[in-house]
C-alpha cells in the first residue's frame, strides 16, 4: 500500500525525536476514527511523551487517562481489535514508533461499571495479550509494531463476560534501561468498550495499575544491547480462559452512545442535524448554535485533529451565507452525514444508539420530519427540493432508484404470498422469516440472525426484526436514503462494498483521503 511505502521511508530520516501514542482502535478491521473511544492526552506537544514514572496514575491510562471521553465502542464477543500507535498523534507526518525503541508489549483489560465513568487506577486489571522478543526472528514486540505500520492485534477471549470495559495496550521502550539512573518508558493509552456477550467470565486473579510492575523489576531494567536471555517476565501471567469466576454480563450499552442522527463526528463530540427554521431570526438563531457548536468541537478536539469541526464549521459558513443572501429556509442540506466516508462512526454503535434513541427519545421522528405539510409518504426527492446550500450538487440528485433496496408496499404487514428465501436473499417476494439463514433481512437484502440483520438494518417487511428496532415507516425510510446518498455521493458504495453486511470495511481507503484524515490542530 502506498501509504506503507511512504512510512518506511520517511521513519528512516526521522530519527530520535518523536516517540509514540496510541490513538485509533479498529474492530473487526474497521476504523473508528482517530481519538474516537479513546483517553487520548490532551496536550498536544506531549501526547506522545512516555510514562517514566512507573508510580504514576498515567501509568493506568496515560496522561489525562484518568478521565473518560463521551463515547463507549461496542465490539463483538471475540473480536479483533487493533490498536493504532502513530509518532504525530494528527498523523501529520508517518511513522509507528523510532527504530531506537525496543522492547515488549502487552495488552490489558479491566472490567468497570462504567467505562465513560471509572478512573482507570486501582486494582481489576487483567493480561490477555503479550509479546516481548522473538529469538527465532530476533525481533522485539515493537520492532514488529513498526513493520505493520503502527498496528497491535488481538483477541478478546472469548468467554469474556459481556459488559464495559476499559482496554490498554502497552509498549515498553528499553533503549533507556539501562542508563544510570534507568529510564525505561510506557507507551500506553485506554479505548472505552462495551464487549456484546453472553459469556460469562472473568479472570480470578487481577493487578492493579499502578503497582503492577516496580521500578526494581529486572524487566524493565533490562539490557537490550548486552541481553542476558531470556527476557524476564513483565506484569502477571496471561488470562488463558481458565481459573476464572462466573459474573452476570450486562446485556445492553447504555452509554458512550453515538446518536443514530448524528451528521457529523470528531473523535467523541459529535453533532446532530439543526432544528428547522424559516424566518430571519430562526435563520439567525441557527447560524449561531451552529457556530457555538463548532467552538465546542474545537475546544474538545483531541491531540489527533479536528477534521470533523472543520466540515461543521463549513456548514455554519453555508447558514450564515444563506441568511445573509435572504434566504431564510433551512437548515441546507438537511440530514446529509458531512463526513467523506464511514470511519467516525460504528454500524455497532449506530445500531444500539437507535436503540438507545427509541427507549429515551420517543419523539425523535417527529422532530426530524420538515413539517405537517411532509405527509408520510414523502418521495425521495422531496428532500433534495431543500435550499440551494454552499455544497448540494453532485451527490443530491435523487437517485434513491439506483440503490438496490427493496421498497416494501406496506408501513405494517408484510405483503401477500411471501416465499422462504432459500438463497439467503430477501426483498421482493422473499421472506426470511423461516429460512435457514436466519428470520431477520437486513436493508441490504440479506438473510440473518445477527444484530446486524435484527437490529438497526432489519427490514420488518421481508422477516422478523427485534420489536423494539421497528421504526416509525418515514424514519427508516429517510435514514436509508440517507446513508446510501452518503456512501453513493463519494463513490464508496460500489468501488468499496461497504454494503458488505460485516461492519465498515474502511481501514486502508481511510488513509487515502488527506484533506479529511490529515487534520491537524
Ligand atoms: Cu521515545
Amino acid at each position: 500500500m502506498r501509504i506503507l511505502t511512504l512510512s518506511y521511508a520517511l521513519a528512516a530520516l526521522q530519527m530520535g525525536t518523536a516517540h509514540t501514542v496510541f490513538t485509533t482502535l479498529f474492530i473487526n478491521d474497521a476504523n473508528q476514527s482517530p481519538g474516537t473511544c479513546v483517553r487520548m492526552p490532551m496536550t498536544p506537544n506531549k501526547a506522545t511523551f512516555p510514562i517514566n514514572d512507573l508510580k504514576s496514575d498515567d501509568m493506568a491510562c496515560g496522561y489525562n487517562g484518568t478521565a473518560g471521553v463521551a463515547r463507549v465502542c461496542s465490539i463483538p464477543q471475540a473480536a479483533k481489535l487493533d490498536f493504532l500507535f502513530v509518532e504525530y498523534a494528527d498523523n501529520s507526518q508517518p511513522g509507528a514508533i523510532d527504530t531506537s525503541h525496543k522492547g515488549p508489549c502487552a495488552v490489558y483489560m479491566k472490567r468497570v461499571e462504567s467505562a465513560i465513568q471509572d478512573k482507570a487506577i486501582g486494582d481489576g486489571w487483567f493480561k490477555i495479550w503479550e509479546d516481548a522478543y522473538d529469538a527465532v526472528t530476533s525481533q522485539w514486540c515493537t520492532e514488529k509494531l513498526m513493520k505493520n505500520n503502527g498496528m497491535l492485534s488481538v483477541k478478546v477471549p472469548e468467554n469474556l463476560a459481556g459488559g464495559y470495559y476499559l482496554i490498554r495496550p502497552e509498549l515498553l521502550a528499553l533503549h533507556q534501561a539501562d542508563k544510570s539512573p534507568p529510564n525505561p518508558q510506557f507507551y500506553l493509552g485506554c479505548a472505552q468498550i462495551f464487549l456484546n456477550s453472553t459469556a460469562t467470565s472473568l479472570p480470578m486473579d487481577t493487578v492493579k495499575i499502578p503497582g503492577y510492575v516496580e521500578p526494581t523489576n529486572p524487566a524493565v531494567l533490562f539490557n537490550i544491547y548486552i541481553p542476558k536471555w531470556p527476557y524476564p517476565a513483565l506484569g502477571p501471567a496471561l488470562y488463558n480462559g481458565s481459573n476464572s469466576v462466573e459474573v452476570k454480563p450486562i446485556n445492553r450499552q447504555t452509554e458512550g452512545l453515538l446518536p443514530y442522527n448524528f451528521v457529523v463526528t470528531n473523535a467523541n463530540w459529535w453533532a446532530l442535524e439543526l432544528d428547522p427554521y424559516s424566518t430571519s431570526d430562526g435563520c439567525k438563531n441557527a447560524s449561531k448554535v451552529c457556530f457555538d457548536l463548532t467552538s465546542q468541537c474545537y475546544n474538545s478536539a483531541p491531540p489527533t485533529g479536528s477534521s470533523g469541526c472543520r466540515l461543521w464549521e463549513a456548514k455554519c459558513n453555508g447558514v450564515r451565507d444563506a441568511c445573509n443572501a435572504g434566504n431564510f429556509n433551512g437548515p441546507p442540506q438537511k440530514n446529509k452525514v458531512l463526513m467523506p466516508g464511514p470511519p467516525g462512526s460504528t454500524k455497532s454503535a449506530r445500531y444500539f444508539s437507535v436503540l438507545d434513541e427509541i427507549l429515551t427519545t420517543p419523539s425523535t421522528t417527529a422532530a426530524q420530519t420538515p413539517g405537517p405539510s411532509s405527509p408520510s409518504s414523502q418521495t425521495p426527492s422531496t428532500t433534495t427540493a431543500q435550499t440551494p446550500g454552499p455544497s448540494s450538487s453532485s451527490t443530491q440528485t435523487p437517485s434513491t432508484t439506483a440503490v438496490p433496496i427493496p421498497e416494501p408496499s406496506s408501513s405494517t404487514s408484510q405483503p401477500p404470498a411471501m416465499k422462504v428465501s432459500l438463497d439467503g436473499h430477501c426483498g421482493g417476494a422473499q421472506t426470511c422469516k423461516g429460512s435457514a439463514f436466519g428470520d431477520c433481512c437486513s436493508k441490504h437484502g440479506w438473510c440473518g440472525k445477527a444484530v446486524e440483520y435484527c437490529g438497526y438494518n432489519c427490514l420488518a417487511d421481508y422477516g422478523t426484526c427485534l420489536g423494539q428496532y421497528k421504526f416509525a415507516r418515514e424514519d427508516a425510510h429517510r435514514r436509508r436514503q440517507r446513508s446510501h446518498g452518503w456512501a453513493r455521493g463519494h463513490g464508496w458504495a460500489r468501488s468499496n462494498g461497504w454494503a458488505k453486511g460485516h461492519g465498515w470495511e474502511f481501514a486502508n481507503e481511510w488513509e487515502d483521503v488527506p484533506e479529511w484524515e490529515n487534520g491537524g490542530f
